[in-house]
């Protein structure tokens, strides 16, 4: 009986071993994506504005775009990248309108490349009023209220200064060295000071699509709904996991010792 349990003893080993190196092995393959194939953010030399000089201006909504008469010149906006998470590639966009007043309109383009080896997902701009964030609705018109709040709709509320709109082109993945469009837009509202300076900063973000596919294929696993991912998932872990070998090695010696032992034992 002491031979049995010193072989399940030694089994249970393996077996422990065995699930570390999977663990082990799926932790390395998240963080490699992340670190050295992760690559995305706005080329900086695609960025444009459409206020070149004469001031433009709409209707509540962002309607009716047009040049303000006599081709005044008074509104400017001051926009400039910057690298928020400190990956190595812009992701915000730091806009200050200066000698604001109401009905001023003003467009920024930009380019926004994967840079990386692995696709991404489509991004989301995020939007930082006075301290206050929201992720803005691609297409949905958002409004910057005198107070620092944020709200998006259609009518424009009576204490909002601003009201902007991001739109993006593409699908839902961007593969590698693909580049997608990305446009601002923003109108100052009539409770707008006169003169004024308004600042405020977009930063967009996205995360690799292998990623959020590897933790799908383990939440399908769990339901038992998509056992073929699962098992094309686990073939692929030693490719991935560098150390994850010797574990498989290790438990497979131990497993070996064991049996000899026991088989010795019982001479
Ligand atoms: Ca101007
Ligand atoms: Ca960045």
């Amino acid at each position: 009986m002491k031979k049995m349990a010193c072989f399940l003893l030694t089994l249970m080993l393996v077996f422990f071993m065995m699930d570390y190196a999977f663990a082990s092995s799926e932790l390395i393959m998240n963080t490699t994506v992340q670190t050295s194939k992760f690559g995305w953010g706005i080329l900086e030399n695609t960025l444009s504005q459409s206020d070149q000089g004469a001031d433009q201006t709409c209707d509540p909504g962002l309607e009716n775009l047009r040049t303000v008469a006599e081709s005044k010149d008074v509104g400017k906006t001051a926009v400039s990248v910057e690298d928020t998470n400190k990956d190595g590639q812009h992701d915000t966009l730091k806009i200050e309108v200066g000698n604001a007043y109401p009905s001023y309109y003003n467009r920024i383009n930009i380019g926004i490349r994967n840079f990386g080896e692995v696709a991404v997902k489509k991004h989301k701009a995020v939007i930082n009023w006075q301290g206050k964030t929201e992720v803005l609705d691609e297409g949905v018109i958002c409004y910057l209220h005198k107070n620092g709040n944020l709200s998006q709709g259609t009518s424009t509320p009576d204490d909002a200064v601003l009201e902007l709109r991001w739109s993006g082109s593409g699908g839902e993945i961007q593969n590698p060295g693909e580049v997608m469009d990305g446009v601002l837009e923003f109108h100052v509202l009539q409770a707008a000071e006169q003169n004024h300076s308004y600042c405020f900063d977009v930063t967009l973000t996205t995360e690799a699509a292998e990623v959020a596919d590897s933790i799908d294929t383990e939440e399908e696993g769990k339901t038992g709904s998509k056992s073929e991912d699962v098992v094309a998932g686990i073939i692929d872990l030693p490719k991935t996991g560098g150390s994850a070998v010797y574990y498989y090695l290790a438990g497979a010696a131990m497993l070996l010792i064991g049996a000899v032992v026991t088989i010795l034992r019982r001479k």
